[in-house]
């Protein structure tokens, strides 16, 4: 039976080469996509096409392209590749696109991900000229039954001039009932509070709305989304998982949270599974999670009752994961919620539920402050991501990685971090495979203590005791944070000097 019930948009119907026609050079395009998961199928590809052509005759094709964050080889990946993406925001993973960004190619705004729709509603990026969304189903009345990711979606649809929509029957018809599409924002002065309590309180509507007028075209496709398989968690995931399950055991003991946690956020990758799989093992239950994505790891922790319910925004699956998903999908109605990422990642429900934060990180220093997206202070990796919008308003945050990279050649414990994502000013714990330093409540002086004897590799804590030593004794008018700055700065140009990097 067709997805699509709507009469009016039955006759928008069409193929993804003449959708492709609505988008014209320079225009902003807002697609769907989080994690890989719910991006449009068809729509770039055909978009690249006509941008390779109009390349060939010497004209430039480009576009501004925004998302919910990451998305994959035949969106980001296509676009890139034809040279048509001119700027992006907010979150990137596609090397290909990396690529061109860190080449100087591509303009990135690494914005914080609950910040990007306020920001369009803010007037901050000018406007929006088409939205490319990728949907389950349309319901008799043009009602949208959003698919595996929310993301910006709802901004988009409200926002964009244009909008062609992707009816993708891969995604199983039984997500409908899902999500929670929050149509309470308001602008300032005019914000009211959210009203949302517990991790899993409804505060909207199942569907995304969309105005009928403004759909110009729809495409139907039948395509999986990427679903990128997770390692099994190593040696050093594990011991940094250890570590951490360790601390929440002391705090529950110390009364400073219930024996059921608080809502747990997890980054993605194997670190953030590993946590997860450890989590699955231990003693802990009726946990809840306040986070962006529901990974493997999440489904073992529904599947076992480790984890009542989580609220997020999108999946972020393996392809064993999504057979899983599917093959059970009613029994986890209602213990998942996918809602738009403004409300996923919203600073003051992050602070409200008291969300328990952990994020990976490229590098830390001394003293607590935390690089996440640039390698060697200059190339991006993927982007800041949530992390700002969980750590900076959590009721605890971990910032976890190996003690170091590349083969145990550079330490991701460093004098000063050569870019910075998260201040000292928010940093709680963090987290290696040697040990865990908790700082809240430390002087600078303390942290670098903590820092260096718990999380620093045993190849490198000399030297960074050495560094701090010689920092404090170089001016004892200014101990209160003590660097030497050509060195601390030189850190990491000696990795590149001596073609670690
Ligand atoms: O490079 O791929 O060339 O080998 O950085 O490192 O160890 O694979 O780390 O996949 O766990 O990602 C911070 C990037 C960690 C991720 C980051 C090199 C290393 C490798 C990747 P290669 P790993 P992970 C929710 C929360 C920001 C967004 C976020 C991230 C590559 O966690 O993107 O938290 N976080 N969002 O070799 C030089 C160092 C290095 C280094 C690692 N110190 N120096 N290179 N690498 N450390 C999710 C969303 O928001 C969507």
């Amino acid at each position: 039976m067709s997805r699509i019930t709507c009469p009016v948009l039955q006759t928008r119907v069409t193929t993804p080469e003449l959708a492709a026609e609505q988008v014209y050079p320079g225009n902003s395009v807002g697609m769907s996509g989080f994690t890989g998961a719910g991006y449009p199928k068809a729509l770039p590809a055909a978009l690249a096409l006509r941008m390779d052509r109009a390349h060939r005759r010497g004209k430039d094709f480009r576009i501004g392209l925004w998302t919910g964050a990451s998305t994959a080889p035949d969106a980001d990946g296509v676009l890139a590749a034809s040279h048509g993406i001119s700027s992006r925001l907010p979150y990137n993973s596609d090397p290909t696109l990396r690529a061109l960004i860190n080449s100087g190619d591509v303009d990135y705004i690494d914005t914080h991900l609950s910040h990007s729709a306020q920001n369009m509603w803010f007037g901050f990026y000018g406007p929006l000229d088409v939205a490319v969304v990728e949907v389950t189903a349309i319901l008799p009345g043009g009602m949208l039954v959003p698919s595996s990711s929310v993301g910006n979606n709802k901004t988009w649809l409200d926002q964009a001039k244009r909008i062609i929509l992707e009816v993708n029957s891969w995604q199983p018809r039984e997500l409908e009932g899902f999500h929670d599409i929050y149509y309470g924002a308001a602008l300032p002065p005019d914000r009211k509070p959210i009203q949302l309590t517990g991790a899993m309180d409804r505060i909207g509507e199942p569907y995304l709305r969309v105005d009928t007028a403004r759909v110009v075209a729809v495409v139907e496709t039948n395509r999986p989304d990427r679903n990128s398989d997770f390692t099994a968690p190593d040696r050093s995931s594990q011991a940094i998982a250890g570590h951490l399950l360790d601390f929440l055991r002391h705090e529950v003991k110390a009364g400073r949270m219930p024996a059921s946690l608080l809502p747990l956020q997890s980054g993605v990758g194997n670190v953030s599974n590993a946590v997860l799989a450890g989590l699955d093992a231990s003693e802990f239950t009726n946990l809840l999670a306040f986070t962006e994505v529901i990974q493997d790891g999440m489904l073992d922790l529904l599947d076992s009752g480790t984890l009542r319910a989580a609220s997020a925004t999108s999946f972020g699956l393996s392809d064993r994961g999504v057979s899983r998903f599917m093959a059970n999908i009613d029994a986890y109605k209602g213990r998942i919620l996918l809602r738009s990422e403004e409300i996923s990642n919203h600073p003051e429900l992050v602070r409200r539920l008291g969300v328990i934060a952990m994020n990976g990180m490229i590098e830390a220093d001394i003293y607590g402050n935390v690089n996440s997206t640039h390698i060697m202070g200059s190339a991006i990796m993927n982007g800041i991501g949530g992390s700002g919008d969980f750590a900076r308003n959590a009721f605890l945050n971990f910032f976890l990685s190996p003690s170091t990279a590349k083969n145990g050649t550079i330490s991701a414990i460093v004098p000063m971090v050569s870019h910075v994502d998260h201040t000292e000013h928010d940093v709680q714990v963090i987290v290696t495979e040697q040990g865990l330093a908790d700082l809240r409540g430390l002087s600078p002086k303390h942290r670098a203590e903590r820092v260096i004897r718990h999380c620093a590799h045993p190849d490198f804590r000399d030297r960074l005791t050495d560094y701090i030593q010689r920092a404090q004794a170089a001016r004892p008018q200014a101990r209160h944070t003590p660097h030497l700055l050509d060195e601390a700065l030189g850190w990491h140009q000696g990795y590149l000097d001596t073609g670690r990097m």
